[in-house]
This record gives structure tokens, sequence and C-alpha cells, in this order.
């Protein structure tokens, strides 16, 4: 093998022509969707162009088609400020509000006489901002907030329909797509497919999908899902004139554009293509959820500008949620964390807006009662947004002979004792402390994203550690060896050893994410956070009485009460006696719901005089998410954190191309 291979010219343009071939098949592919070569010849030319590349390091450039799936997967995501910010639309539910909408921005531009209008599908997917620097993609950010999103570059570099180099002779130094990244009906359906095979939970919809694969930190996971990317924002230094020629730009320039636009010349063409599209919409092969309407000019577009939240030269129609017709084949039920009992429809598959459903909530016994289902019946279900699906009604007039009324059943399913069913509540409950699916619950809650946030704790291993009685309580979690996690099925030592890490890292959350892991009745993880500010110590809010509580704004009496009622309870004590000593957080300030991801392993330098934080606040909450804080500022330094007077440090800041942040840009960063 000869590692020091000579680097012609002759070998330098082969790799420039196959980067160029592969490029042109890619697209031809993945874009036009008409390819113009076998797989077979564009799997040679790949692995040719891999073979060169390997040989000669020194050729491989960021854009070329071998790039787009990372070697090494990330250990985390970065938060990036966009560009320009991402907008939400504002929402129209009908031709009224078209209308109300029209009326609205005329007004704001009285003068103009003469529009028209864009139609757009809305696709429901995940929007995307990227950025394009000399022609080459150089990032790649979610959404977000809109201000601030995750960079995501090498998973976008995965979406084969978004091209790594725009298709331009002389681009401009900077352009910035944006579009919605989403994933067809029937990769949906393949990868649930497969989720299910593997015994993994699965994906509520495309969208949710979506965003689950671009969160992945292999972009080899992203490559393999398949995710697909419609443009439809293009901010293209120079002489755009409107909507509909930047869609054609974007064309151009190697996107995928929707094929489904129009250009209107009033709100009743809008009207009719909205139209058109309730119903048409469920022909095609991905998930729309409405229509854009934008204002084609874009110097009417700039004259218009922005509210405080939407743009004013655009809103989204939306679409009603969809309903079907299928067969109610059975009423099960299922135990949730707090003991409620839901009884749940299974019903004969039916294709809803686009996926197949097998279940839906029938929500507690009051509204089996109204409804009156009964197993045999002929149901309509709707989706509305991502919400499971629900039955609506029954059709009485269909129902087979002897169909009997439902009753709840007397005695929890999981665990056989008695449920109960309070005078003045819809719901049904087991109040069995010990049951496995209660039990199953608190823990599934514990480790979830907003609350301890342990990574690998999931449903699937919370019923293996019930199910194999290892765990008894939250509190087991923190005694977990290893060697118990390896008695269960299909572990290994490797994933035992990250359970039990991600668990004991769990500690370091704050007291806010505690109280709102414990699940207690009322209080989700905004109520949690004021509750810990108003009570910094689990102690005092133990000792408080119902009217303290109270006194905090925003509470009220059932809040208080239930509060006040948990910590009295003997076994809840006695867990948050255990949780103590196993050196659980249950005292802080109210620290902000920080995402693990955001900053982690970032290193910080903080300089100068910052307008509220002093110095060590600052290193605490950058510590407290994950990041570094150093005293001196070198190659290595991610961010400067620089207030008043800030001297030498700045300057050196400056001069290695370090981001400097203010105290602010710091605060919304650890926030993301
Ligand atoms: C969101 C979306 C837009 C379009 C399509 N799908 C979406 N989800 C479009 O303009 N064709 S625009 C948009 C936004 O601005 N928030």
């Amino acid at each position: 093998m000869d590692s020091v291979a000579r680097l012609t010219p002759e070998i330098q343009q082969r790799v420039q022509e196959l980067k160029r071939l592969l490029q042109k098949a890619s697209y031809e592919y993945y874009v036009l969707d008409a390819p113009t070569i076998d797989d077979a010849v564009y799997d040679r030319l790949y692995r040719e162009l891999q073979t060169l590349e390997t040989q000669y390091p020194e050729l491989i450039s960021p854009d070329s088609p071998t790039q787009r799936v990372g070697e090494r997967p990330a250990s985390q995501f970065t938060s990036v400020k966009h560009n320009i910010p991402l907008y939400s639309l504002e929402n129209a539910f009908g031709n009224d509000d078209l209308a109300i909408w029209e009326q609205r921005w005329r007004k704001v531009a009285a003068d103009v006489s003469e529009f028209d209008y864009i139609c757009e599908l809305k696709i429901d997917g995940n929007a995307i901002a990227l950025t394009y620097k000399n022609g080459v993609l150089v990032r790649g950010a979610t959404r977000g907030d809109g201000i601030t999103g995750e960079e995501i570059t090498q998973n976008v570099r995965a979406i084969k329909s978004i091209p790594l180099r725009l298709n331009l002779e002389n681009p401009p130094e900077i352009v910035e797509v944006r579009g919605e990244a989403f994933l067809s009906l029937d990769t949906f359906e393949k990868i649930n497919r497969d989720r299910e095979k593997a015994g993994e939970s699965l994906f509520a919809n495309p969208r949710n999908a979506t965003a689950g694969t671009l969160r992945q930190l292999d972009s080899r996971i992203v490559a393999a899902r398949q995710l697909d990317f419609f443009a439809y924002t293009l901010h293209f230094p120079g002489e755009l004139a409107t909507q509909w020629d930047a869609l054609e730009l974007l064309k151009q320039l190697g996107f995928r554009v929707n094929p489904e636009r129009s250009c209107c010349a009033n709100l009743q063409a809008v009207q009719e293509y909205c139209d058109r599209w309730s119903t048409d919409r469920t022909k095609l092969r991905y998930m729309t959820d409405g229509v854009v309407i934008k204002i084609n000019s874009l110097a009417l577009q700039e004259k218009l500008g922005f509210t405080q939240k939407f743009p004013r030269w655009a809103i989204a129609l939306k679409y009603p949620a969809e309903e079907a017709p299928t067969i109610l084949e059975n009423i099960g039920v299922n135990v949730g964390r707090t003991g409620a009992i839901t009884p749940v429809a299974e019903l004969r598959p039916v294709l809803l807006a686009g996926t197949t459903v097998s279940r839906a909530t029938l929500h507690n016994r009051d509204r089996v009662a109204e409804l009156d289902c009964r197993i045999g019946d002929t149901v309509i279900i709707r989706k509305a947004g991502e919400i499971i699906p629900e039955v609506v009604r029954v059709l009485k007039e269909l129902r087979p002979a002897g169909a009997q009324p439902y009753q709840m059943p007397s005695h929890c399913p999981e665990c056989g004792e008695p449920v109960v069913k309070p005078e003045d509540e819809a719901v049904t409950r087991c109040i069995n402390a010990s049951c496995p699916a209660i039990l199953r619950g608190a823990l599934t809650h514990w480790a979830s994203r907003d609350a301890l946030d342990i990574n690998g704790v999931g449903e699937k291993l919370v019923a293996q550690l019930v199910d194999s009685r290892i765990v008894h309580s939250v509190a087991d979690l923190y005694d977990l060896s290893i060697e118990q996690l390896l008695t269960l099925e299909r572990m290994g030592k490797k994933s035992a050893e990250k359970i039990v890490t991600a668990i004991q890292h769990s500690k370091a959350q704050p007291w806010s994410r505690v109280l709102y892991g414990l699940g207690i009745r009322h209080i989700g993880s905004v109520n949690a956070q004021t509750l810990t500010q108003a009570f910094p110590k689990v102690e005092l809010l133990a000792q408080a009485t119902p009217e303290q509580i109270e006194a905090v704004p925003g509470f009220g009496s059932e809040i208080a009460q239930s509060v006040s009622e948990w910590f009295q309870n003997h076994g809840n004590q006695e867990l948050i006696d255990r949780l103590r000593q196993a050196g659980v957080q249950l005292e802080g300030e109210a620290a902000p719901v920080v995402r693990e991801t955001a900053i982690a392993g970032k290193v910080f330098v903080i300089t100068g005089t910052l307008p509220t934080l002093k110095r060590d606040e600052a290193k605490a909450l950058i510590q407290e998410a994950g990041g570094k804080a150093t005293d001196s500022v070198s190659k290595k330094t991610d961010y400067l954190v620089a207030g008043e007077e800030a001297g030498s440090k700045l300057e050196k800041a400056q001069t290695l191309g370090i981001t400097i942040l203010s105290e602010a840009e710091l605060m919304e960063l650890i926030q993301a």
C-alpha cells in the first residue's frame, strides 16, 4: 500500500470529475426523482472517490458526496443564534380569517393597489435553517425558539435532497435557505414497523419522528432514516423581486421545491386553492396541515414587516383534524402514572391523516357512558394535531344486535386490587401504592427529559426493572448496580455502565426538576419552578401549610392541598429521606430548565463586570449547564462572556475569533 502516493494533476482532476458526476446523479435521484444512472454505476463511482480520498486525504472537501455521513457520532449539539430569526405564522381557520387578514395588511399599505399571493402547501415537518458560505453548506440548524436553534450540520448533510454545494458559478458570500425537513408517510411507517419489531416505542406521527431523527447524535442513523426536505425561503443578496422568483431560484440552486405552488391574483383564487387541497392532500405521500399564503412581492413584504410575533405578509390556513370511521373491536384499559384508569378503544386499523390508527383514547368512564360505545360498534375517530386519536361519535344505526353497554373494570387489571371512583371526579383510579403500573409510570416520569433527564431509562427498561422486582421505588434507582442490570434480558456491559453513570449524574439536577419528577398531582415543570423559588428547601415545602402554599402567586387551594397531602404521606416522607441519602438535590434556587446538550463540554471564560451576575454565579450557572469555566483565553476557549471594562482577554478572544457573549446572550444560551 503506497501511503505516500504522489498527488498528480490527473488525480486531482479525476476527483473533481467524480464529485461532479455523483452530485449530479444524486440531484437527479433525490430532487428530480428522475435517476439517469444505475445504482451499481453510482456505487462504483462512489467507491472510486472514496478510495482516492483515503489515499489523498488533502482532497476531501466538505461538499464531497462522501461527506454526507459523519464517521464519528457527535457527543452533543450546541445552540446557535440564527442569522435571521425564523418567525412562526399567524393561523387562519377559514375564509373569514383570510378576509380579515387581507383587510388588515391593506390598511398598513394603503397606497398599494396591485398585488398577488403565492399559495404553498404547509408541510408538517420540522423547520430547518441552512447557511451556505461561498456556495458550500456550512451550517444547518433547527428552528428552536426562532432566535436560537440547535446546530445539526452533520445531520443536515445526511439529507440527500439538500445540496452540499449550490449549483451556481459565482455564489454570494452568504446565502440562507429555510425549509421543512420531513419524512414521507411510507418511510415513517417503515420506521415504526422496524421499531415495533425491535420492541421500541413508536413515533406518534411523522413530525415527531422527524424531530427525533434530527436530534440523533449519529448521522449514520439520520442517513438511514431517509429524511427529505422542501425549501421555501431564500435570503439571497441581490435582485430577487418575488417569492415566486425565490422558489424558481431555489430550484435552480439544486433544492427540492414543492411542486404544488400556485400564484393567485386574489383571495378568491386563494380560497379555491385551499378548497382543492383540503381534499387532495390525502393523496399526497407526505403530511400537510394547511396552506401558507404569502404576498408575492418581496418589496411589499418588506414594507409590511412584522408584528411582535408574525410576518404581516403571510398567514397559514390550517385544515381541521381529519376523521374516519372504523370498527371498535375491543375496549381495553390503561393504568397511568397517577393510577388513573383510562379506557382505550382497540380499533380495526384504519388510515387517518396518513397514518394507520389502531388505538384511540376514550378518556374516562363518563365519556364512555356519554358516547355509549359498545364492542362491535362503528365509531368515528379523529386526530387533532399530534394528540392521540380519540373516538368522537358512534354510528348507532350500524350497531350489531346484542351489543352490551361497557362496564369499567371493578379491579385494577395490573395489580388486581379494587379500583375507586371518587364521587366528584370523572377518573377511576387504582390507589394501590405498589401497583406495578403506577410504579412504572412514576419511574418513567422521574427519568423523563424535563425531570431528572436520565438517558437510557425509558419505558422498556423501567418495565424490565419493575417486572424483575429489582426496583420498587424511585430511590432504588440510585442503588442499582451494573451486576443487577446485567441480569436483565438483552443488556450488555456497556449499556449497563452507561445507565448507572446517567443515574448517578442525575443527582446534580436542580431541586426544581426533582420536585417535578416526584409527580405530585398538579405540579408540572412550571409550577415546580415557581414552588422551588418560594420554598428553596424540601423541608420548607414539606412543612408548609396549604395556606402558605396558596400564598404563592398563581397557586390555588386545589394545588396547595395536593402538595400538602403528598408531603404528609408517610411513604412519601420515607422516599424523600432515601433520596436525600442518595445525594439527590433537595434544595437550591430554582435553576432554569437546562437541556444537558446545550453547552455540555464547552469552555467559557468570563471577563469584566457583568450587569447582574457576580463572576462566581455566572461560573456556577455555566457548570450547572454542563460547561466548563476557565480563567485564561486560549484556542480551546469556545465562548468569552464579556462585561464592562473587559480588557486584554477580550482583545485576545477577538484575535482568536472566539464567540463573544454578553450576560444576556449567555443566559439565552444556557436556557436553550
Ligand atoms: C412554515 C412552513 C412554510 C411553508 C411550508 N411548510 C411549513 N411548515 C411554505 O412557506 N411553503 S413557511 C413556515 C413559516 O414561516 N413558519
